[in-house]
């Protein structure tokens, strides 16, 4: 009997992960988090080339010591770390940003010269799985989903009973 229990609840875990596949946040440089990179900017660069971005994700900042998170609009700002049009600047230790548009985002750090040591990282955000854009493929694979969630159901109520 426990056993079929650990098996539904595995059932129900797998339901629950397919469904809620859409939103991800993504911690900004893994275990190095939002510091200024040994190896310079690449680091960050690498990080972000290494993940599919997309509007209604997340990113979490996290860092020790006295860093920041700021916002920049153009390219030529953040490849100049210029902080004269900085749009936010966010100085907690933790910061989560959502990431709602489909857009290039820009963060550096304003604190002293932390961005031209390489602590920026430029996030390319792309639609949403279930976007318009895509609404063919969206449509059939919720539906799969949908359908397969329905079958994961029907086996957890044929062992209930
Ligand atoms: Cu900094």
């Amino acid at each position: 009997m426990a056993s079929r229990m650990v098996l539904v609840g595995c059932v129900l875990l797998l339901a629950a992960l397919l469904q809620g596949a859409t939103a991800v946040t993504y911690t900004v440089g893994d275990s190095l988090g939002w510091t200024t990179p040994p190896g310079g900017a690449i680091a960050y660069s690498t990080w972000a080339n290494q993940h599919t971005f997309r509007v209604g994700d997340n990113l979490f900042f996290n860092w020790t010591g006295n860093h920041n998170v700021a916002e920049v609009s153009s390219e030529t700002d953040y490849d100049n770390c210029n902080q004269k049009n900085v749009e936010m600047t966010l100085g907690s230790p933790e910061v989560n940003v959502p990431l709602t548009t489909k857009k290039d985002y820009y963060y550096i750090c304003t604190v002293a010269s932390h961005c031209s040591l390489g602590q920026k990282v430029k996030i390319s955000v792309k639609s949403a799985s279930g976007s318009p854009t895509s609404s063919t493929n969206s449509t059939a694979s919720s539906l799969a989903v949908g359908s397969f969630s329905a079958v994961l159901f029907s086996i957890v109520i044929a062992f209930l009973h």
